[in-house]
C-alpha cells in the first residue's frame, strides 16, 4: 500500500511581558480572559483546523529571542503578541528576520488607537499581516490565515 501522510503544519503562538497578568487588571483595555483562556480556545481552533501548534509567553526579551531561534526547521509560521517589545525590540525583529518564518503579529488593543508610543511596531513591517484591536479573537483569525496559507502552499 502506498499511503502518503499529509504534513501536519505547526503554529509556534508567542506573547511577551505582561500578558501573564491578562484577565486579573485592565480587563477595560485587554478584556476579561485569562491567558490561559486563550490558550485554550486556540489549541480548540487548531484542532478544528488541522495544525499543531504549541503556546509560549515569557515577561523577558531574550527567552522571547531564544524561543524563536528554537523554531527554526520546527515551526511553519508565527503568531506573535510582542506585547511592549513591540515598540522597542530590534532583538525581537532581528531573531524573526534570522529564522525567516512567515509571521503574524496579533495585538488585543487596537495600538492606533492608543497612545503615539504604541503606534510604531518593530515587527509590522517584517509580518504577512497585522491584527490589532479585534481582542482574543485576532489570534484565532490569526491561526486561521496561517493555517489557509500553509495549506494553499502545500496544494496541488
Ligand atoms: O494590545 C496588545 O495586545 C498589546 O500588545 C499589549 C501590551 C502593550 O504594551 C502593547 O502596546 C499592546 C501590554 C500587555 C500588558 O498586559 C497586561 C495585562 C493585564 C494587566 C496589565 C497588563
Amino acid at each position: 500500500m502506498n499511503e502518503t501522510v499529509a504534513k501536519k503544519w505547526r503554529i509556534l503562538v508567542i506573547n511577551g511581558p505582561n500578558l501573564n497578568l491578562l484577565g486579573q487588571r485592565e480587563t477595560g483595555i485587554y478584556g476579561a480572559l485569562t491567558l490561559a483562556d486563550i490558550e485554550t480556545a486556540c489549541r480548540r481552533k487548531a484542532d478544528t483546523l488541522g495544525i499543531a501548534i504549541d503556546f509560549f509567553q515569557s515577561n523577558h526579551e531574550g527567552a522571547l529571542v531564544e524561543r524563536i531561534q528554537a523554531a527554526a526547521g520546527v515551526h511553519d509560521w508565527i503568531v506573535i503578541n510582542p506585547a511592549a517589545y513591540t515598540h522597542t525590540s530590534v532583538a525581537i525583529r532581528d531573531a524573526l528576520l534570522a529564522v525567516n518564518i512567515p509571521t503574524i503579529e496579533v495585538h488585543l488593543s487596537n495600538i492606533h488607537r492608543r497612545e503615539p508610543f504604541r503606534h510604531h511596531s518593530y515587527v509590522s513591517d517584517i509580518a504577512v499581516g497585522v491584527i490589532a484591536g479585534l481582542g482574543a479573537e485576532g489570534y484565532l483569525y490569526a491561526l486561521e490565515a496561517g493555517a489557509q496559507r500553509l495549506a494553499s502552499k502545500a496544494g496541488p
